[in-house]
């Protein structure tokens, strides 16, 4: 059986996550599909909603589940029996990111990752783009799962109250 790990901060999931996401289900057995703690950052979510909202918009993919993890990813993919890491790339500045830290999760634990290019609808696509020009006002709507963007502007306008 084929298993990888698609980890992000899916603060929150954004189409363009969910594109990588299928494309991965439709390579692997198993996909889990890991929200990084990062105790040092907080987010507009808390783990427990980005899950929640992963949940929703990959229930239709029988091969997804979701989880967390604090700490390195591959002790996670150790832990898991899992051998591959996939990440999305947008361009340039994601590849000299990821090439980095593929090259370290290799040293590390041999856990290899494989990358799948943006679909070039999403390219111009991260969370931290949209939260900011929703924060705005800007119509992000077309960006996220439809659930996801009406608790975006919930969380929003309660921030902003
Ligand atoms: N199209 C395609 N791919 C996309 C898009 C898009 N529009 N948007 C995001 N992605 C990809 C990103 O390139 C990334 O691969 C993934 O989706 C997740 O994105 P984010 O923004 O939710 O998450 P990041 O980039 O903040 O996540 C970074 C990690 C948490 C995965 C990373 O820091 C990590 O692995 N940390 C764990 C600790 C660890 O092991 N550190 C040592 C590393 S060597």
């Amino acid at each position: 059986m084929t298993g990888a790990v698609c980890p992000g901060s899916f603060d929150p999931v954004t189409n363009g996550h969910l594109d990588v996401i299928g494309r991965a289900a439709a390579q692997f057995d198993e996909v889990i599909v890991t929200v990084m703690v990062n105790k040092s950052k907080r987010g507009l979510f808390t783990v427990e909603e980005r899950i929640e909202m992963l949940e929703d918009s990959t229930s239709e993919l029988p091969n997804v589940r979701v989880s967390s993890w604090h700490g390195l990813l591959v002790d996670y993919a150790k832990q898991q029996g899992i051998t591959a890491i996939v990440k999305g790339l947008r361009g340039a500045n994601d590849f000299d990111y990821e090439l980095q830290m593929a090259q370290m999760n290799q040293k590390l634990s041999g856990v290899d990752t494989l990358f799948i290019p943006t679909n070039p609808t999403y390219s111009y696509l991260s969370s931290s783009l949209v939260k900011e020009v929703a924060t705005f006002g800007g119509d992000v709507s077309d960006m996220l799962p439809e659930k996801v963007h009406a608790r975006l502007l919930a969380r929003i306008a309660e921030r902003a109250a």
